[in-house]
């Protein structure tokens, strides 16, 4: 048996049958405790929910500047924050210099703090920044025949500005920010024409950015149109009335797996070494007992998760998604040359958000619940959960990277994978401010731990990582600026009120040193 950083022998007199790595009590000392020498470490944002500017620069309405905080919901109601009917668009119209109910349209100001916030991801020694492209600031109504040059010359900066630093951008090309003109007129992505408005875009960014950006996720959560249709699919359910909502949602999603693959054909041409990825919400269920009714419950619900990714990876729907829109009467249109397409360019990689895990079982009435990323499921009694109720758990980050690599054997990214926390500023001791945020700290380690073992002992491929987020942004499902995920302290409250001033946490400090030693320092105690 080999070490296999130097094929150095180690001679245990025993072969591993059932554990495929090499088991730490038996590695080698060459075997360093890091990180593959490349591996991309940074952070992620989305411009929706980060980058404010709102109709700044020629930006147009989108999607997210109609989101309203709702304090009087339940935090764990997501679908409840996030249901938008066509009467709270024309009240969101008809209050455009409202920001206090609608965050968003500030997020954390990266419009005007960009240049101060790309040098803060630099001292971290960040290797990749995610962010995304507002759709509305190219084409401020979607449908426009010329694009904005001014968002353009925006984003030219950013890229420049990350590249000076030697940051790869990881940019998102729709991160729930469809413009919203495209709704009003066309009921966006259920329209058909959508895919060619989509196309436009794409095509505009792909030709201006191609030395810029090598890599690309076309759809963030391509999943969540399931789960908030208005968010990520601009589907107003009292606009489809007496159509089944679920066919609607299909169509749409079948309109946003053919415009995935017509950008990832797009960004290819223009650049062949780009990498354009799909973008999963890894949610993760197991079985709340080993009754096989329970486990099948389970699988179930993973095949909920998987049935999207299987098309962008494999190219075709899977047989159980077909069969799903067959036994349920769902009429989704497919024009040949969609799939065709879907068939001709499938993904280069394999991206997605991890929070948490959850259970599932046949039987759950009377059951206790946990909330998460917009789901819910049984609270699993070996878990703690955060202040917001998502289920903390790094084996089960482990557990997703090995299932989704033997699923697909394409290369992974993890996107998205933090914790919201509400955090107060103290002072730092040197006349500034800092968060003493070892919750954020404890998370992470533990995760990154489990992600180092998923590449040496489970021998996952594993690009890059990008901790959601960054630096501190509104919350897409609650719409507060009080859940904290950020290495970076922003001072904004859930009303839109602060200085905007950044403050580095013990996290900042934290992370950087796991960046320096590229992982090393998480074993440091071993
Ligand atoms: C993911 C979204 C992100 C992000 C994150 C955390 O589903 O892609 O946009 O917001 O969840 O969720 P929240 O902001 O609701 O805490």
């Amino acid at each position: 048996m080999h070490c296999p950083p130097c094929l150095r022998a180690i001679d245990n007199g025993e072969i591993p049958f059932f554990n495929f790595g090499i088991p730490k009590e038996q590695r080698g000392e060459c075997m360093k405790k890091q990180f593959p020498e490349g591996f991309l470490w940074g952070g992620a944002t989305a411009a929706n929910q980060f980058e404010g500017g709102f109709g700044e620069g020629g930006k147009g309405w989108s999607v997210s500047d109609t989101a309203r905080i709702r304090p009087e919901v339940d935090l764990s109601d997501y679908r409840a924050h996030n249901d938008v009917t066509s009467r709270d668009i024309e009240e969101a119209l008809a209050h455009p210099l409202d920001f206090e109910h609608y965050p968003k349209r500030h997020g954390s100001d990266f419009y005007h703090h960009w240049k101060e916030d790309i040098a803060l991801l630099a001292e971290m020694g960040f290797g990749v920044f995610r962010l995304s492209i507002a759709w509305s600031r190219i084409y401020p109504n979607g449908d426009d025949e010329e694009p904005n040059e001014e968002g353009l010359k925006f984003y030219d900066q950013v890229f420049d500005e990350c590249r000076n630093y030697g940051i790869e951008p990881l940019v998102t090309l729709s991160h729930y920010e469809p413009p919203l003109h495209l709704v009003l007129k066309y009921d966006c992505w259920y329209n058909r024409k959508t895919i060619g408005f989509f196309e436009r875009f794409v095509r505009t960014v792909s030709n201006r950015y191609k030395d810029k950006v090598k890599y690309w996720l076309t759809f963030n959560e391509v999943d969540s149109m399931i789960r908030h249709p208005y968010t990520t699919g601009g589907l107003v359910r009292d606009r489809f009335e007496g159509k089944n909502f679920e066919e609607v949602i299909f169509q749409a999603m079948h309109h946003q797996f053919a415009a995935s693959a017509l950008a990832t054909k797009i960004l290819h041409e223009d650049n062949p070494s780009c990498m354009v990825g799909c973008m999963l919400t890894k949610l993760t269920f197991y079985p709340y007992t080993c009754k096989p009714e329970d486990v099948l419950e389970a699988q179930m619900r993973m095949r909920a998760v998987y049935c999207y990714s299987d098309t962008q990876v494999f190219g075709v729907y899977p047989a159980y998604l077909l069969s799903r829109f067959k036994n349920h009467g769902l009429n989704i249109v497919m024009e040949n040359e969609d799939l065709e397409l879907m068939k001709s360019w499938p993904v280069d990689f394999i991206s997605f958000s991890y929070y948490m895990s959850g259970c599932a079982a046949k039987e759950s009435r009377g059951m206790d619940l946990a909330s998460g990323n917009t789901v819910t499921s049984l609270k699993n009694p070996y878990l703690q959960a955060s202040e917001w109720g998502w289920q903390k758990d790094p084996i089960g980050l482990r557990i997703s990277l090995v299932d989704l690599y033997d699923r697909y054997r394409k290369p992974l990214f993890i996107v998205e994978n933090g914790l919201g926390e509400k955090e107060e500023l103290v002072p730092d001791g040197k006349g500034s401010y800092t968060v003493n945020d070892d919750a954020h700290i404890d998370y992470y380690r533990d995760h990154f731990r489990q992600m180092h073992d998923a590449i040496y002992e489970d021998g996952v491929e594993l690009l890059g990582y990008t901790s959601w987020a960054c630096i501190d942004l509104v919350s897409e499902s609650t719409k507060q600026m009080s859940k904290r995920y950020g290495f970076v302290y922003v001072d904004c409250d859930d009303l839109g009120r602060g200085s905007f001033m950044r403050y580095r946490k013990k996290s900042f400090y934290w992370y950087k040193h796991v960046i320096e030693t590229n992982g090393a320092c998480l074993f440091e105690s071993e």
